[in-house]
C-alpha cells in the first residue's frame, strides 16, 4: 500500500472517531469502546477495499459487510455517511425516535446489509451471504466483524464449522480482540484463551494483526483473499475506546455518557492526533 494512502486512510479514521463524539453527544449513552476499536478496520474496508459505493446500493456484486457486533452500530453508520449513503444530518438524531439510525444496525438504513444487535448472529447471515453470492458466480466478498465478547456465543461456532465444511473462501471475519466486554474484561467474565487455535481447529486460515495498523490490516485482506479453499479469519489486536485516553480498556465506556468535561476533553485529544499527522 502506497504511503500516501495508508495516510489518508488513516485520517479516514480520525475522522469516524469525531463523528463519533459528534453522535454520542453529551448526556446520552454511546458504545464508544467497541466502536473506536474498529475506527481503522472500516477506514480500511469502506475506503480501499470494499467495491461498495452509496450510487450502488442495490448492485448485486457489491461487496457486503455484516457488523455482528451490532451494538458498535456508530462506528458504521460514521463510515456510511462518510461515503455518503445518508445525509450528514442523521448523525445528529442517532437514537432518536424519528431518526433514520437507531441503536443498532436496521435494514431501513442505506447500507445496512443486516439486522444485528443479538451477538452471536452475525456469521450465520454472512455465510448465507457467501454462499448464495458463490452459486451466482459473483466475484462479490462478504466481512463478519465480531466481538471477543461475542465468541462465547454457541451459534457462531456452528457457522465456523459450516463455512470451513463448505470451504466458503468469499468469506472473511473479523474478531475484534479488544479485550474488554461490556461490564468488564472478557477474560474474567468469560475466558476465551487461544482464539487463534480455536479458530484453526475449526478449518479457518487464521491471521493475527494489529488492529490500528492500517498497512497490518491492509495485508491481511490481501492474504484472506488469496487464500483458496477455506474461509479466513483476521484476529485484530486493538484498544477498546482507542485514542480517548480515559476510555482506553475502560468497560465504563462500553456505553457510558460523556459529561461536558469529559467530551471536551475527548476532542482535545482528536485534535491533539490531527496536528501530530
Ligand atoms: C445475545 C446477546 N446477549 C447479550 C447482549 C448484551 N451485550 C451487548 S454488548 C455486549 C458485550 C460484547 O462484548 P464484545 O463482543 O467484546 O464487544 P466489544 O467489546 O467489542 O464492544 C453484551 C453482552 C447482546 N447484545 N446479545
Amino acid at each position: 500500500m502506497l504511503r500516501s494512502e495508508e495516510k489518508k486512510l488513516r485520517e479516514i479514521a480520525l475522522q469516524l472517531r469525531y463523528d463519533l463524539l459528534e453522535m454520542i453527544g453529551v448526556g446520552v449513552a454511546g458504545h464508544l469502546g467497541g466502536s473506536s476499536s474498529l475506527a481503522e478496520t472500516l477506514a480500511v474496508l469502506y475506503f480501499h477495499q470494499m467495491n461498495f459505493s452509496a450510487d450502488r446500493l442495490d448492485d448485486p456484486h457489491r461487496d457486503r459487510l455484516v457488523l455482528s457486533k451490532g451494538h458498535a452500530a456508530l462506528i458504521q453508520y460514521a463510515a456510511l455517511c462518510e461515503k455518503g449513503c445518508f445525509p450528514r444530518e442523521e448523525l445528529k438524531r442517532v437514537k432518536t425516535l424519528n431518526g433514520l439510525l437507531q441503536g443498532h444496525p436496521d435494514l431501513s438504513i442505506p447500507g445496512i446489509e443486516a439486522v444485528t444487535g443479538s451477538l452471536g448472529q452475525g456469521l450465520s447471515i454472512s455465510l448465507g451471504m457467501a454462499l448464495s453470492l458463490r452459486l451466482d458466480k459473483s466475484p462479490a466478498r462478504v466481512y463478519a466483524i465480531m466481538g471477543d465478547g461475542e465468541q462465547s456465543e454457541g451459534q457462531l461456532w456452528e457457522a465456523a464449522m459450516a463455512a470451513a465444511n463448505f470451504k466458503v473462501d468469499n468469506l472473511t471475519a473479523f474478531i475484534d480482540w479488544n479485550k474488554v466486554q461490556a461490564t468488564g474484561p472478557t477474560a474474567t467474565i468469560f475466558n476465551i484463551p487461544d482464539l487463534d487455535k480455536k479458530w484453526s481447529a475449526f478449518g479457518w486460515n487464521v491471521i493475527g494483526v494489529n488492529g490500528h495498523d492500517i498497512g497490518q490490516i491492509f495485508g491481511a485482506l490481501e492474504e484472506a483473499e488469496s487464500v483458496k479453499g477455506k474461509p479466513s479469519v483476521i484476529i485484530l489486536d486493538t484498544i477498546k475506546g482507542k485514542s480517548f485516553s480515559f476510555a482506553e480498556g475502560n468497560a465504563a465506556y462500553h456505553n457510558g455518557i460523556f459529561t461536558e468535561e469529559v467530551y471536551q476533553q475527548a476532542r482535545k485529544e482528536l485534535d491533539a492526533i490531527k496536528e501530530g499527522m
